[in-house]
């Protein structure tokens, strides 16, 4: 059983219990809790509107359904609105194949948890017996470069990097010749999440892209947005920015052990419509798990387990 957060969890069943507490039947106000209840665990005003008003279409038919019943659909209706953003269908780590080496440029607000997530994935990585290269494209802050260092020698795989400063789109130049040169499988990059201005940001990024392809010409494979999820709203802003800024193909929510809010996954992914890949629950390195939306849901909803 995936431990999204004991928090999580009994939070949003306390609430979710209390929103039903005592009728036999779904009715307006348990509607009206329900939605209060989403609302306040962060699944975001409009995909909140959407699971309300699928399950008003679907307890219209019958009006006498008990709490149950509301919980079995209730969990449909989330797996459902996973489902149609490929949230989740994963449940380990993995490459696809005709890709060598496969290319995640990882992109996201400094604080989040991206040189952190960086570190799990690549021990995820060379769990499965993948060789991974990490590339310290963060050069804003040289205790970005040396956090990387960091994790990288806590993994045991190489680096490529250069000094503070320097061009990030030089370093994942490097990075990308020198995986190709080791024959690497994998190859994440880290890269500097200054979000002060948009169309800086769009310039960097669209270098970093655009220097890699010379090396790898459908690279990069994957840009994996990481959010913050006890940041709640300020989350969807961000997911917003990014995605305007580059073409953002999956999500990874961190830091959602430490909060009661881990319906941010729900809304992120119905909102932005793209997969969320991983969840961070924790500082250490097995503390990243592959969402798996079955998990997931069981563990929003299952207060017993
Ligand atoms: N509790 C918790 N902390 C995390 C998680 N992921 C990252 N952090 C912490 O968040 C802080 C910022 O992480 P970092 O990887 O440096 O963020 P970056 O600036 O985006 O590279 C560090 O103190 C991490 O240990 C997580 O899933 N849970
Ligand atoms: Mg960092």
């Amino acid at each position: 059983m995936i431990k999204v957060s004991e928090k999580t969890k009994t939070s949003f069943f306390t609430k979710l219990g209390k929103a039903v507490a005592g009728k036999s039947k779904v009715d307006d106000d348990v509607l009206d809790n329900l939605e209060e209840v989403l609302v306040t665990s962060d699944v975001g005003v409009s995909t909140t509107l959407k699971i309300i008003e699928r399950i008003e279409a679907r307890v219209a038919q019958d009006k006498y359904m008990g709490t149950d019943e509301l919980n079995t659909i209730l969990r449909e209706e989330i797996a459902g609105l996973l489902s149609e953003t490929h949230t989740g269908e994963d449940s380990e780590v993995h490459v696809p194949t005709g890709k060598k080496p496969y290319v995640i440029m990882v992109v996201g607000v400094n604080g989040v948890g991206k040189t952190t997530t960086i570190g799990k994935l690549a021990h995820q990585f060379k769990k499965q017996g993948l060789k991974v290269i990490l590339g310290a494209a963060d050069t804003f802050r040289a205790a970005a470069i040396d956090q990387l260092q960091v994790w990288a020698n806590r993994v045991d795989v190489p680096i490529v990097k250069q000094q503070m400063g320097s061009d990030p789109a030089s370093v994942a130049f490097d990075t990308l010749s020198s995986a190709v040169k080791q024959d690497a499988d994998v190859v994440i990059i880290d890269t500097a999440g200054r979000l002060h201005n948009k169309v800086n940001l769009m310039n960097e990024l669209s270098k970093v892209k655009r220097v890699m392809q010379k090396v790898v010409d459908d690279t990069p494979h994957e840009v994996l947005l990481v959010l913050d999820g006890s940041t709640g709203q300020n989350a969807f802003e961000q997911a917003k920015q990014f995605t305007k800024a580059t073409e953002v193909t999956s999500l990874a929510v961190t830091k959602l052990d430490g909060t009661a809010k881990g319906g941010v996954v729900i809304g992120i992914s119905d909102q932005f419509k793209i997969p969320v890949k991983y969840i961070g629950v924790g500082e250490g390195i097995e503390d990243l798990q592959v969402f798996n939306k079955y998990e997931f849901v069981d563990s929003f909803f299952n207060i017993n387990n």
